[in-house]
């Protein structure tokens, strides 16, 4: 079978895995990317009275299309899972997504969650991080961001965000993940990044050309049904 033929089928096999973890009556999120366009139908054909929210236009479009409920995420205060894909995963749980542009949103869709579960296929599993790693700037000040976070920073030639933001990339070396958030802190006009520390996330469902790997980063929280 062609790698990427082998790539779409254990995504596919990831986001149906995380669809049945999804229970009736609850809230979820919806991620962005390749790999949750799968888990998508998966989740429609389960037929579950669910609400949803949307980390980005294009899942909200195609989820409404197979009849999920979305709604806009500001009456929601807490969800009970959020399921999304990523582009590397460590061992210990960080990750680096933001590959879609949508790492503002999916970040507060994550934590806003009980359950954060992570669908991959397995060319997502890294020994350790690395460049690049997407960044959301601000607008206003731009030119002064870029140059506090230097010549690593490089914009990405891409639309904004849906909320006014600019992606960029950073691309340079880094020794930890803890240091480079520590240094994208300090830079007001980064609104995002896409570090997601292990804090963040429970799960990351691998899929493998032989089945479909569970990893348990953290214990979930106690839920609450809504
Ligand atoms: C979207 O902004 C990203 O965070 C995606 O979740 C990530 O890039 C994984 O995308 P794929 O599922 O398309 O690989």
């Amino acid at each position: 079978m062609a790698v990427i033929d082998q790539l779409e089928q254990e995504k596919r096999a990831a986001a149906e895995a995380a669809a049945l973890l999804v229970e009736d009556h609850t809230r979820v999120g919806l991620g962005t990317g390749s790999t949750v366009a799968y888990l998508l139908p998966a989740l429609a054909a389960r037929k579950l009275s669910i609400r949803c929210v949307a980390t980005s236009p294009r899942t909200e479009a195609a989820a409404t299309a197979l009849g999920l409920a979305v709604e806009p995420f500001t009456v929601l205060d807490r969800l009970d899972v959020a399921i999304d894909g990523a582009d590397q995963v460590a061992p210990d749980g960080w990750l680096v997504k933001g590959g879609g542009g949508a790492h503002l949103r999916e970040k507060i869709v994550a934590a806003a969650a009980e359950r954060f579960v992570v669908i991959v296929s397995s060319d997502k599993p890294v020994a350790e991080l690395v460049a690049p790693v997407p960044l959301e700037l601000e607008g206003f000040g731009l030119a002064a961001t870029l140059s506090a976070l230097g010549p690593a920073a490089r914009l990405r030639d891409a639309a904004g965000t849906p909320d006014g933001g600019v992606l960029a990339d950073f691309h340079g070396a880094f020794e930890t993940p803890e240091a480079l958030v520590a240094r994208l802190a300090a830079v007001p006009g980064v609104l995002a990044h896409g570090l997601f520390a292990p804090a963040l996330v429970h799960d990351v469902l691998v899929g493998w050309p032989d089945g479909v790997e569970h990893r348990r980063i953290r214990p979930r929280a106690s839920r609450t049904l809504h």
